[in-house]
């Protein structure tokens, strides 16, 4: 590994990267179906604080090396749909990509964490083109539906707020509101399910 500049630079060069391959991923979707699934698309890199605190967290030590080896998402990159089945087209379309490899996935809607957090994560693999060779980083790609992204993001603040121990009431109360939101998630895509129907009808 060279120097730390560089090191981050690699970093900017990969969430281009996915940034560019998912755009385009998505456009050719919407070509292909007339119809966009995607709310929004969100990237960052992780900040070098957030980095250093999950190496501590996970007892490796503050090394480069240990940053490639163990951090999985110092770039990430969050894909927000409309309903349900659009998670899996999405997964579906990333995974027929031939310029991203794969490398890890995690069901969370079929298997939610025990807090209720729900999302499809994919870890890719991200080619970055330097002048004299190429490599690649890993990325983390978080696909979720609107409903899903407005319980993480008050998931967030919550863990923000209580860094130590949230209370019990609100991890329970997120929990059921979890709960809601698979509910929601489901009559939300069978209703537009129906709405498609009308309009074929027409
Ligand atoms: P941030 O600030 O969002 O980046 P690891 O990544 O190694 O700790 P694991 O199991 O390999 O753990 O990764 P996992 O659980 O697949 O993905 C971790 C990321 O998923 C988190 O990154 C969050 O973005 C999200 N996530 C996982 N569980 C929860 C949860 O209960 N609530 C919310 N709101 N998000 C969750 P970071 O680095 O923890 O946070």
């Amino acid at each position: 590994m060279n120097t730390k500049e560089e090191f981050y630079l690699k970093y900017k060069f990969a969430k281009q990267m996915l940034e560019t391959e998912i755009n385009i991923l998505i456009e050719e979707f919407v070509f292909k179906h007339g119809y966009n699934p995607v709310e929004h698309v969100k990237s960052r890199i992780k900040s070098e604080e957030s980095i250093m605190k999950k190496l501590e967290k996970k007892d490796y030590d503050k090394t480069l090396d240990n940053i490639v080896s163990h951090i999985h998402d110092a770039v990430g990159l969050r894909i927000v749909v409309s309903f349900l089945s659009d998670v899996y087209d999405i997964v579906s379309v990333i995974k027929k990509s031939k310029n991203l490899i794969v490398v890890d996935q995690k069901d969370y809607i079929k298997d939610p964490k025990e807090t209720g957090y729900t999302s499809y994560h994919l870890n890719v693999l991200v080619p970055i083109y330097l002048e004299d060779k190429v490599s690649s980083l890993e990325a983390e790609i978080q696909i979720r539906t609107i409903a899903m992204d407005f319980w993480a993001s008050l998931d967030h603040k919550i863990q923000y707020k209580f860094p130590n121990e949230i209370p019990l009431d609100v991890k329970e109360k997120m929990f059921e509101n979890s709960l809601i939101i698979k509910e929601l998630d489901k009559q939300m895509m069978h209703l537009n399910e129906v709405v498609n129907k009308y309009d074929n009808k027409k």
